[in-house]
């Protein structure tokens, strides 16, 4: 599969450039591109492995860091991270990234701040100029459930984003819940409004009840997006 084999790419290229001998606590991210960089990890050998720690980013996250046998930590323990690895809805030709398609992006934005080096994998569908090209649901936005419908109507009114809906379950009766107890909810922008995606996220942000905001702004150190022609592109 194209799409697999070029999130592997990406994953194992970022592994193989970021993550070094020295490094012992490492950030996992959520999604499904992250395991490629663990299955990489894990290729670096039970010594290399030995006395690190990693720290998840969610439920998803922590089983597949015990499950694949490696070091498990937390953040509070360790508040500095050497490198966090994390993939992406959308990255824009700034490194700007739109993330929590996986509703996973409070505990990822804490772990991408942590990081002293912050890297995205990717496969080619996130390569875009501008967010809002490919991926279509919105800005994920994690709110207090009690906040939702006020926050919805500002978003509606206020931010102009008429079409912002609260992220419903598939298989569960009711609104996805995050690994905080939180609900999501996803706010198209105008594609002009993407062009400056920090405005839009302080904007959003600032609505009482907004815990956090799926725009990670300037806070890559670099991206790794596999192609379709089994070549890597990298962005810094
Ligand atoms: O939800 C998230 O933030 C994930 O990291 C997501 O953005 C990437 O998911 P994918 O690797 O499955 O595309």
């Amino acid at each position: 599969d194209i799409i697999e084999s070029s999130k592997r790419l990406a994953a194992y290229t970022a592994v193989d450039n970021h993550v070094k001998p020295e490094h012992k606590v490492i950030g996992i991210g959520s999604g499904s591109t992250v395991p490629y960089v663990v299955e990489r990890i894990v290729q670096q050998g039970a010594e290399a492995n030995k006395g690190r720690v990693f720290i998840p980013t969610g439920f998803q996250s922590k089983e597949l860091i015990v499950s694949s046998g490696l070091g498990l930590g937390d953040v509070d323990q360790y508040p500095t991270i050497d490198v966090t690895l994390d993939g992406a809805d959308e990255v824009d030709s700034q490194l700007n990234c739109v993330k929590g398609g996986g509703a996973c992006h409070l505990r990822e934005k804490v772990l991408a701040e942590a990081a002293r080096t912050f890297i995205l994998v990717a496969d080619y569908r996130k390569n875009v100029q501008y967010l809002g090209t490919n991926f279509l649901q919105g800005v994920p936005i994690e709110v207090v459930p009690f906040a939702y419908a006020k926050v919805l109507q500002n978003l509606h009114h206020v931010l102009g984003s008429p079409k912002a809906t609260l992220r419903m379950a598939v298989k569960k009766a009711g609104p996805v819940v995050s690994d905080n107890g939180n609900f999501i909810i996803d706010a198209p922008f105008d594609r002009e409004k993407m062009i400056d995606p920090f405005t839009i996220m302080a904007q959003i942000k600032m609505l009482t009840g907004v815990v956090e905001v799926g725009l990670f702004c300037r806070m890559a150190k670099a991206a790794y997006f596999g192609n379709e022609d089994g070549t890597v592109t990298v962005r810094w």
